[in-house]
């Protein structure tokens, strides 16, 4: 299991995590690992793929979904977390909850995942600092109820990067090491198909930030939009190999990490960009 000194330092390779939704109504998964033994068996078969960290998440932050309360959250999340946790895999939790959060951290998670970037719970922010977990802080403008209504951007990159900024500002002004803090685009959140493809063509700009950047595309409703036909969109469980083409461009762009479903494509594609990368670094003048 990694520490937390290690699981943010490079490894010559973008990271993948793979995701275990313990939700009845998550769009990728959701109600198939609502069983906390399925899911952490789930888990377990994604460390055995390759995943670095297995990203476990009770509540599902789908367009429209509506809120679970904290103690449902905490059942679905807890034993799946600690049985993995317990079989040395490194988990992060996908929480907006400090007190889930908490719970999580010690239960064994190595770290936080707040897709709401501490905006949605005032305490998480300061549970964050006091632990000394890692956080990864995503952009976020509101709750799943209402986010697509909140989408209007003058400059979609940069006004999510100067968003983004507060909200990394607001972490280290409350005490959380720099070198803790993960920052995500949150593609989907707060966002049309057509502002996601703009923000991946920005990703470099994100690495501006100067924190370790996590990409999250795996299935999402963009990519089936663009690949769907006259029947409608490409049905999400057919996504992988366009999920597996922006892993690769993830992490030629430098990504910390990507978070997807089915890790196997994904982990075979950041080892062809390290492998690549490594041959550009050793050949002075560049390729032929
Ligand atoms: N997306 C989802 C859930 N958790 N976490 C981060 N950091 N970034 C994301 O974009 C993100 C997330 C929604 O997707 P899911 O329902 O497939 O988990």
């Amino acid at each position: 299991m990694s520490s937390t000194a290690t699981l943010l330092r490079p490894i010559g390779r973008c990271r993948v995590m793979g995701v275990v939704n313990v939700t009845p109504d998550s769009f990728s998964d959701g109600g198939l690992w609502i069983d906390p033994g399925a899911a952490a068996e789930h888990g377990l078969e994604l460390a055995e793929q390759g995943a670095d960290l297995v990203d476990v998440g009770g509540e599902s932050t789908r367009p429209g979904a509506m809120r679970i309360d904290a103690e449902q959250e905490r059942e679905r999340v807890l034993p799946v977390v600690r049985r993995l946790a317990g079989q040395g895999v490194d988990v992060s939790v996908d929480t907006m909850r400090a007190d889930v959060a908490a719970a999580a951290l010690d239960a064994g998670a190595v770290l936080v995942n707040d897709v709401s970037g501490g905006r949605a719970d005032p305490e998480m922010i300061p549970l964050v600092a006091r632990t000394g977990a890692p956080v990864v802080l995503m952009h976020w403008r509101g709750h799943a109820d209402r986010m697509q209504d909140l989408t209007q951007y003058d400059d979609v990159v940069g006004d999510v990067v100067r968003e983004l900024r507060a909200q990394v500002d607001a972490a280290l002004e409350a005490g959380i090491a720099p070198e803790h803090v993960v920052v995500d685009p949150g593609l989907g959140f707060s966002k049309t198909g057509e502002q996601n493809w703009t923000v991946l063509a920005g990703l470099d700009t994100f690495a501006s930030l100067g924190h370790p950047l996590l990409v999250a595309a795996s299935r999402k409703r963009f990519l089936g939009e663009l690949l769907g036909d006259d029947d409608g969109h490409r049905p999400v469980t057919a996504r992988e190999d366009a999920t597996a083409a922006l892993t690769t461009l993830a992490a030629a762009a430098g990504a910390w990490c990507v978070r997807v479903h089915d890790p196997l494509r994904s982990v075979d594609a950041v080892r062809v960009v390290a492998r690549l990368a490594q041959e550009i670094r050793s050949t002075p003048e560049g390729l032929p």
